[in-house]
């Protein structure tokens, strides 16, 4: 008999890629979507399915995870044998002006799904997996960060997500739910949310080889962060939720970059060389040498014109902008994930080469398309942040 899953945040990068792979593994998918006043569904389009077809295997909720007797009914109506709670308000910076909500949705979010499952009887049949985050280590009190790194959360949102992480180690030992955290390191794909920074960035440059945007505004360009892609990371939960124990695992590639290289590895994809100069928020990044054989096979030898003129006329595409920072950063994230490789048997199978590829391949080909609508007198949205 098929298994039935339930997830929460399922409009979003992880809910989008974990559907897909659980509906693969024949089970019966339920999501949780919130209402919104346009279609919120593009992550989910290709695998939606119309809900006037008899025997569907792919199913849409309404729900809110500040709503207690929305996600109790919904959990008793769909039964699941696994809960994955990925909803979240998800957006550190976004966290510091909405702190209330975030500790509503993100912490106790997660109670009530917890609390849900118990109330209704299912606590040995539901199993949960919690979308706990590298945010938790914050202020890092250990170089690499493993399991047993004390937390040292630095936003709303790490503040938030500490309490689910808690509360989930809480509800299995007291009740023994089959309840486990994913602490996931940064992961990302060509499906991110447009304003994280390497979605920000792929997107940015593909605009900018095409002409479409003149400059990319960042914050802090010195952080470090250990990341990975979606793909890999949704895996790792799905390995996590089918052990006979539960237990809490670092997701995570072991390697750092900083945001700075980031955006000279992701124009490099497309045969530019960026090069950076002054400091704080004088720094700037300008295109100091285009490949011009890898620039038109990937991007398109008509817009090549325009980077020379960019090269000869310094042209800064790469400026600070302060209202990015935060009033506490995170400075450097980088994992250990040896529990997850040796239990899980987990591996990683893109690195950072292989990530930039698909999203810059992603961006660049999103573009493409933005430029014909535009050519062809098509309304096309700026959508900045
Ligand atoms: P995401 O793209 O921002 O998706 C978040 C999802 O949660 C979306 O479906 C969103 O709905 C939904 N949501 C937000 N608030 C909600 C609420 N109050 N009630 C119900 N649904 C709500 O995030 P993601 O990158 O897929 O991450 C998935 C989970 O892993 C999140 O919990 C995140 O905090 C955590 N996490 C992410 C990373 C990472 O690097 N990606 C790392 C560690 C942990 P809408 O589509 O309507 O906005
Ligand atoms: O920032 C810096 C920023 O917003 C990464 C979430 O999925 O991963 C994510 O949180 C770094 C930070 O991700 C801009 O200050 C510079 O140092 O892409 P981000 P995040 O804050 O690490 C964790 C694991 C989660 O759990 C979260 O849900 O980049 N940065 N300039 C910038 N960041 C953004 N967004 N925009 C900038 O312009």
């Amino acid at each position: 008999m098929s298994k039935t899953a339930l997830i929460t945040g399922v409009t979003g990068q992880d809910g989008a890629y974990l559907s897909e792979y659980l509906l693969k593994k024949g089970y019966i998918v339920h999501g949780i979507k919130r209402r919104a006043s346009m279609f919120n569904t593009d992550r989910i389009d290709h695998i939606y399915q119309d809900p006037h077809l008899e025997q569907r295997n792919f199913i849409l909720h309404y729900g809110d995870m500040t709503d207690s007797m929305n996600i109790t009914r919904i959990v008793q109506e769909v039964q699941p044998d696994e809960i994955y709670n990925l909803a979240a308000m998800s957006h550190v910076k976004v966290s510091f002006d909405t702190p209330e909500y975030t500790a509503n949705a993100d912490g106790i979010g997660t109670l009530r799904l917890l609390e849900a499952v118990r109330l209704l009887g299912l606590a040995n049949k539901s199993r949960v997996y919690q979308a706990s985050t590298s945010e938790l280590f914050g202020l890092v009190q250990e170089v690499p960060q493993k399991e047993t790194t004390p937390f040292y959360p630095r936003s709303p949102y790490g503040v938030a997500k500490m309490y689910a992480y808690w509360i989930t180690v809480n509800y299995r030992e007291a009740y023994h739910i089959h309840a486990s955290n994913g602490i996931l390191f940064n992961h990302e794909s060509p499906i991110r949310g447009e304003t994280f920074l390497t979605r920000k960035v792929t997107r940015a440059l593909s605009r900018i080889a095409m002409g479409v945007q003149d400059k990319l505004f960042v914050g802090n360009l010195s952080g470090h962060r250990d990341w990975g892609h979606a793909k890999d990371y949704i895996r790792a939960m799905f390995l996590i939720v089918q052990q006979d124990e539960p237990s809490d695992y670092v997701i995570a590639t072991g390697v750092t970059t900083t945001i700075r290289d980031f955006i000279k590895k992701a124009a490099a994809e497309i045969g530019l060389e960026i090069g950076f100069r002054g400091e704080g928020t004088e720094e700037k990044g300008y295109i100091v040498s285009v490949d011009e054989k890898r620039f038109t096979e990937l991007v398109g030898n008509e817009y090549l014109e325009g980077i020379k003129n960019k090269i000869s006329s310094k042209t800064n595409i790469v400026g600070v902008d302060k209202a990015y920072f935060r009033p506490t950063e995170v400075d450097m994230l980088i994992g250990d994930a040896t529990k997850a490789r040796t239990r899980l048997g987990w591996e990683p199978r893109y690195d950072l080469a292989a990530l930039i590829t698909d999203m810059m391949q992603g961006d660049v080909k999103l573009v493409k398309k933005e430029v014909y609508l535009k050519k062809g007198d098509f309304y096309t949205p700026n959508y900045f942040e």
